[in-house]
């Protein structure tokens, strides 16, 4: 039984259910370890390693181009959820905002709190990608990783990091987190990339 809060994907929604998840209803929380609480007056993004270093303040990041998005998000714990619409920068415009090295391949996304994941640089700059500051169109909620957090549609949601506040280049892939931990360096749901063994 998989109870009232999972689904099982039927009709249209079934092909893009990837395989082994099940559809959520409501917007599940997952976070591991405390929430952090940070506001938008002390909030700061910085980028370095092969990278110019630069901080960012939270007015610096809202006068970059601000965009909707609609995107599915696919939790390695087995749940989905379709159609989730969000506000914020594209990934592929906050670039124009920084310079990287060109020996950059691999980016590790930083957290307030800890929370590290690692990405290609490939991976990361996909056009799909961005920062998100509203869900469904109130500003996001800090479970859910508020002020801002990263969104990365086509890997599981653990690539999604909450409460996002840096981003170091790096040539050479090192772990996050999860990664550290037994979970895929990549973590592609439909090819099911869960753990690492
Ligand atoms: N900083 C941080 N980011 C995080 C996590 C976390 O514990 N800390 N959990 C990840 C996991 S496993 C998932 S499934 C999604 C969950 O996002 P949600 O709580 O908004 O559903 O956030 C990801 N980003
Ligand atoms: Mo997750």
């Amino acid at each position: 039984m998989l109870g009232k809060f999972f689904q099982k994907p039927t009709g249209e929604n079934a092909n893009r259910v990837p395989p082994g998840q099940h559809l959520a209803s409501g917007f599940p929380v997952l976070t591991y370890g405390e929430t952090p609480q940070v506001n938008t007056d002390k909030w700061e993004f910085r980028v370095w390693g092969l990278a110019v270093p630069k901080t960012f303040t939270w007015e610096d990041f809202m006068a970059l181009p601000q965009s909707d998005f609609t995107a599915d998000f696919h939790c390695v714990t087995r749940w989905s959820k379709l159609d989730v619409k969000w506000t914020g920068i594209k990934v592929t415009d906050f670039m124009e905002a920084i310079a990287v090295e060109p020996q950059a391949k691999y980016v590790m996304e930083h957290c307030y709190g800890g929370y590290t994941t690692n990405i290609s640089i490939d991976d990361f700059l996909r056009e799909e990608n961005f920062f998100a500051w509203k869900l469904f169109g109130e500003p996001l909620s800090v479970e859910h990783g508020g002020p801002m957090r990263l969104v990365v549609p086509h890997l599981y949601a653990w690539k999604s990091a909450k409460w996002i506040n840096g981003l170091e280049f790096l040539e050479n892939e090192e772990l996050g987190f999860w990664e550290r931990n037994g979970y895929h360096r990549r973590g592609e749901p439909w090819a099911e990339e869960r753990y690492s063994f």
